[in-house]
This record gives C-alpha cells, sequence and structure tokens, in this order.
C-alpha cells in the first residue's frame, strides 16, 4: 500500500488535493508525503516495536529475525519492549481524549456556578438525559443545580481514588459487557493470583498507573501490560471522551441531521476565510459564533471582504459541521494544502493533530498561524492564549486577527479547487433513535432478516503511507455494497464526505437492502457520527442495541476499521473497542508484530477472553471480505 510515492496521484485520492499537490510540486512547497520519502528506510526496530529507551543503560534493540542479542541490558524481552510501547500509546492517545473531556466538565461546573457566563446549558434536554441515566436527581430543580451535580459526577471520574469503576462507564456501558469484564478479573485473579484489572477506577489514574508500570524495572509481563492497556483505553471511551461527547452536547447544542459542504472549495476567495484545526470545540464553536457578530461582519466589510468564513478542518471542524453546519474544509493530509490555496488568512489550532510544519509553511504566504493552547505551542506561530472566561472577547480578536490580514492577501497566489460534495451529517444516537422511530428495534428488525447484515464502524486518521483517503473510501464502498451499514468518525467520516457516499445519491452504490433502508429513511448508506470523541457515540449505540437485545456487545454483527490510522488516540479507540467486544481492523501496522506473545494476545487469544480482537490487512477489498466474514459468524451464533 506504500503508494505515498511517485507524483502527485500516487499519494491522494481527493481530486482537490491532488490540483494542490500540483501547486506544491511547482513552487517547492515541502509537504508530509516529501518529508516521509526523505525518511527513508524508517527504522524497522520502530515498527516492529522491539526498541526500547526507557533506561539510560539503553537504547536497547532486539532483532526478532537476526542473530543478535534476545535481551535488553536490563534483560527486558521483546515482547516486554513491545507491551511496554504499546502501553504507553495507549496512555497518551487515552490521556488526550479525557483531557479533552476534562476541560469540557470543568466549563460545565463554571457555567453552572455562575463563574462562566460567556457559555450557557445549550441543550436542557440532554443535560437531564444525561443526569437521569447517572441516577442525578432532576425533578423541582433548576438547571444550573442539576449541571452542577451532572459536572461533579465526570470531575469526580478523573481523580477519584477508590477502586470501584468509574460511574459514567458503570452506567453507560451495557450491563452483559459490565458483567464480562467484573468476571474476568475475578478469573484472573484465581487462576493466577495477581489482581489483573481491566473496569477503570478513574480515568487520571489508569494513564498514571502505565506511565507507573512502564518505568523501569516495574512490569515486565506481557499480558499484564495489555490488560493494563485495555483499562487504561476504557476509561477512555466509556470516561474520557463519553464525557466530552456528553457535556459538550449539553453545553453546545446537539448535533442535528443538516446538509453540509466538504472540501477545499468551502474557501471563498471574496471572505475572510478562517480555518479552526484541532478538536476542543470549546474554542472552535466560539470562532463560529462571533464570526457573526455585528462587530466582525463590519470589521471584514471594512477591509473589503464579503464576509467572514469560518471552516473547519480535522476533528475540530466535525464538532463544528456537526453542530452549527459549517463548511469541512479537509482532514488530516488536507491542513497544509489549505494553507498552499493562499486563501486562507487564519488558521486557529487548539491541541492534538496540528502539523508543526504548518508554520513555516504560513509564513510563505499572509496567513496568520495561531495557537492557541498551553498544551501545544509551536515555533513560528502567534499565540493567542485562549481562557474559557473570556471566550467572546478572544474569539473575536482570533477574528480579528485574520481580517488584519486579509489586505496583505495576494490575490494573485490565490487557488482554491473547486470541489466540495454534500454530506448529510449529525446522525448521533438520538438522532438515529429518532428516525427510528423512538426504539433500537426496527434497526434490529432490519438486522434479524438480513435487510442490513451488520454495521461498520470506521475511524482514524489519514497516515502518508497510504494513498490519501483510498483505503477509506474502497473499504466503505466495498461493506455498503454487500448490505453493511456504515457508520464513523474522525478523518474517515470527512473522506466520506468529500468523496460523496454521505450524500443521498450514494445509496446507490449499496446493496439492494441497504439501499431499500436508506430509500426509506430518506438516510445516506454512510453515516457522519462525528469527532474522534464521539466514537464513544459508537460505543453507546452498540451498548443501546446490545441492552434491548439483553446480550453482550461481542454477540452483535458489529466490527470496526482504523484503515488509514496515525496517531496514539487511535490506538486507544482500537484498544476501547476490543475492550467492549468489538473486532477492530487496522493499517498501516501497528508496532507489534516484533513481540510475538503480544501479537498473539491481541490478535488471538483476545477473541475468547474479550470477544474482540485487532486483524491488520493491507488490501480494502480482503478487508471487507474479513469483516463481512466476522459478521456473518456473529449472525450464525445469533441463528440469525
Ligand atoms: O481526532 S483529527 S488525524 S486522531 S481522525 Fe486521526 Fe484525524 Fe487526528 Fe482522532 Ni480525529
Amino acid at each position: 500500500m506504500d503508494q505515498a510515492r511517485n507524483g502527485h496521484d500516487s499519494r491522494s485520492i481527493d481530486p482537490a488535493a491532488k490540483e494542490m499537490l500540483r501547486i506544491a510540486d511547482r513552487e517547492g512547497y515541502a509537504t508530509i508525503w516529501e518529508r516521509y520519502e526523505q525518511q527513508q528506510p524508517q527504522c524497522s526496530y520502530g515498527q516492529l516495536g522491539t526498541c526500547c529507551r526507557i533506561c539510560s543503560m539503553g537504547p536497547c534493540r532486539i532483532d526478532p529475525f537476526g542473530d543478535g542479542p534476545t535481551r535488553g541490558v536490563c534483560g527486558a524481552t521483546a515482547d516486554t519492549m513491545v507491551a511496554r510501547n504499546l502501553a504507553r500509546m495507549a496512555a497518551v492517545g487515552s490521556s488526550s481524549h479525557s483531557d479533552h473531556g476534562r476541560k469540557v466538565a470543568l466549563l460545565l461546573k463554571a457555567v453552572a456556578n455562575g463563574s462562566n457566563t460567556d457559555y450557557h446549558i445549550a441543550d436542557p434536554d440532554k443535560l437531564t438525559a444525561v443526569a437521569e441515566r447517572l441516577g442525578i436527581p432532576t425533578a423541582g430543580r433548576s438547571t444550573a443545580e442539576i449541571a452542577g451535580d451532572v459536572a461533579a459526577v465526570a470531575i469526580d471520574c478523573f481523580g477519584n481514588q477508590g477502586e470501584e469503576p468509574i460511574v459514567f462507564m458503570e452506567k453507560y456501558m451495557p450491563k452483559k459487557r459490565f458483567q464480562r469484564l467484573r468476571e474476568l478479573e475475578e478469573t484472573l485473579y484465581r487462576t493466577t493470583g495477581a489482581k489483573t484489572g481491566l473496569l477503570p477506577r478513574a480515568i487520571d489514574r489508569e494513564a498514571v498507573d502505565i506511565l507507573h508500570r512502564t518505568h523501569f524495572g516495574c512490569d515486565h509481563d506481557p499480558l499484564s501490560l495489555v490488560a493494563q492497556s485495555v483499562r487504561c483505553s476504557l476509561s477512555d471511551g466509556w470516561g474520557g471522551s463519553l464525557i466530552a461527547t456528553e457535556l459538550q452536547d449539553i453545553l453546545l447544542g446537539s448535533p442535528i441531521i443538516r446538509p453540509v459542504k466538504a472540501n477545499l472549495g468551502v474557501l471563498e476567495a471574496e471572505s475572510v476565510n478562517v480555518v479552526v484545526h484541532g478538536h476542543e470545540p470549546i474554542l472552535s464553536a466560539k470562532v463560529v459564533e462571533m464570526a457573526q457578530s455585528p462587530e466582525c461582519r463590519a470589521a471584514a466589510e471594512a477591509v473589503g471582504a464579503k464576509r467572514v468564513n469560518v471552516v473547519g478542518l480535522c476533528c475540530t471542524g466535525n464538532e463544528v459541521l456537526l453542530r452549527q453546519g459549517v463548511g469541512m474544509a479537509g482532514n488530516e493530509s488536507h491542513s497544509e494544502l489549505a494553507i498552499m490555496t493562499g486563501a486562507v488568512d487564519a488558521m486557529v489550532v487548539d491541541v492534538q493533530c496540528i502539523y508543526p510544519a504548518l508554520a513555516d509553511l504560513a509564513s510563505c504566504f499572509h496567513t496568520k498561524f495561531v495557537t492557541t493552547s498551553e498544551q501545544a505551542k509551536i515555533p513560528g506561530a502567534l499565540h493567542i492564549q485562549f481562557e474559557e472566561h473570556e471566550a467572546d472577547a478572544i474569539a473575536t480578536r482570533i477574528i480579528k486577527t485574520a481580517i488584519d490580514a486579509f489586505p496583505n492577501r495576494n490575490k494573485a497566489r490565490v487557488y482554491i479547487p473547486q470541489h466540495t460534495s454534500t454530506a448529510i451529517v449529525g446522525f448521533t444516537v438520538e438522532e438515529i433513535l429518532k428516525a427510528l422511530g423512538g426504539t433500537p428495534q426496527p434497526l434490529i428488525d432490519l438486522i434479524v432478516t438480513g435487510t442490513i447484515k451488520g454495521v461498520a464502524g470506521i475511524v482514524g486518521c489519514n497516515n502518508v503511507k497510504v494513498q490519501q483517503d483510498f483505503f477509506h473510501r474502497t473499504l466503505t464502498e466495498e461493506l455498503i455494497k454487500r448490505d453493511i451499514l456504515v457508520i464513523g468518525t474522525g478523518c474517515w467520516a470527512i473522506a466520506a464526505a468529500k468523496s460523496g457516499l454521505m450524500d443521498l445519491p450514494a445509496r446507490e452504490l449499496a446493496g439492494p437492502g441497504l439501499q431499500a433502508v436508506c430509500g426509506q429513511l430518506g438516510i445516506p448508506p454512510v453515516l457522519h457520527m462525528g469527532s474522534c470523541v464521539d466514537c464513544s457515540r459508537m460505543l453507546n449505540l452498540a451498548g443501546a442495541l446490545a441492552d434491548h437485545l439483553q446480550v453482550d456487545i461481542s454477540d452483535l454483527p458489529l466490527v470496526g476499521s482504523a484503515p488509514e490510522w496515525t496517531t496514539e488516540k487511535a490506538v486507544a479507540i482500537g484498544t476501547y473497542f476490543v475492550g467492549s467486544g468489538i473486532p477492530v481492523h487496522l493499517w498501516p501496522l501497528p508496532p507489534i508484530l516484533g513481540g510475538p506473545q503480544v501479537t498473539k494476545i491481541l490478535t488471538s487469544d483476545a477473541k475468547d477472553v474479550l470477544g474482540g480482537w485487532f486483524f491488520v490487512e493491507e488490501d480494502p477489498k480482503a478487508t471487507a471480505d474479513r469483516m463481512e466474514q466476522i459478521i456473518m459468524e456473529r449472525r450464525a451464533a445469533l441463528g440469525i
């Protein structure tokens, strides 16, 4: 699949990207693709996961295929190294999502106690629903009181020092899955005599636990390290990410099903273009909101612009696309290409998935590259510190920075590729259930009759090792052709939106069963469920189906894939899917193959123990074959 090699067309299947890459070649702009080539050959120890630099007796490395040493200086085996490295990836990924969730919980607390008046409770119905799920009394109480209690429960999930599982997980995870994980803990204790936890006790604690146990001279047992990776990742999926999603809906409004435009054509030659990039909608939603203020409108007109046009990139783009209908400029590999249009007056970033190269690239144009988070400073950027309690004022300042840059735009260098696709987005669990008449039963009936064979959840990024969007698009098309409903999030969702797969005519690409269902419900065959933290919405949908049928998630004909994964967050997502009982396909190869025991645990043993496991496959069609096979096996086990 290493197609990112010769020429622009092998780098991306996206027509807008191809046009921009021609310009990059002509003008000599460096991109991820050039830098990737310059890195060749990449370290094979790193690819296999068998390098260790945890202590200063190292770095050590083990060639699992060679005659070299079989242990590091301390005696660590290849499996120990691989498992420790994997655990650290899961901890970093979980921490990124969960720290995002923490900020939303703290904001909800501030709104509830009146110390923040720039935000408010945008969806009181969702607040009531979340409170009731958590067992918080709602009758006769004010919105502020309920919000304060919800925030307190969420905040407690991060720092609780007890041994019991986090409350959000206990209240949201389907009963059978929760029981299975608890029984598994008990079985492991009985059979090994050692405690092996799977149910997270506190979100922060599980990440710190990994940092501790992977310190020099602690946990060297691959199974124990993998188990803690699962526990930490579950604290993300059923904890940090879930809290982010639920509380963002409360504070910023729940998404509704609506059409949007996706791809670089959402940039406007006559307008001040502000690209929001990163992850936390606490910032990006404010930028969108304040761009419409009379003050910003007047300022834009004063410099001769039509308006301020805010568009999104990556997952913060998904957040504002879902809630505010904002146009989507692209996914991860589009971030440099957006700046190269010469039409971006400011790119505003917060945290995660931001290439540091963007600062240098922006300096070739009039574009202001604005960092806003104390956790993501980038040399060469203009830093405007974002503070939630002054959100309106700071968002206005950021927009004015873009407006001030607009007159410096060199019109001769502007090229906006005229490509956009329509995408119907906003398929939250609530919106899906509403479309189904308030209950999951119609979806279950469709699955039972085989009209829809099952559901595939696709997630994750772009990766320069894969032709941009090729795997996302081909796999999705293959699955819907086989009457498998495809749902998903993240940069996959943006790839699907750009490809037109989220528009109504795409149902013609679906098999006869799925096509009929889409026609009846007026939906596309491929459903956008949000940003990466919104993978929690997929867990909730799986949970709703499982609880309705009184089965475990691992009994359902569900399967996952991260076919162009890049980040440690994707490791956490894949791992909590597996821990929740969902088999997960991965491409490119995860850095575990140098550890045969770890590879066996994750790709084979996990199947019996957790009901979810990982498999790798390079070819999209073969991946679809395998995913369909898993779905059919699960259908057979259910007797349908
Ligand atoms: O937050 S933006 S590159 S990590 S998929 Fe992947 Fe894309 Fe990042 Fe998930 Ni979302």
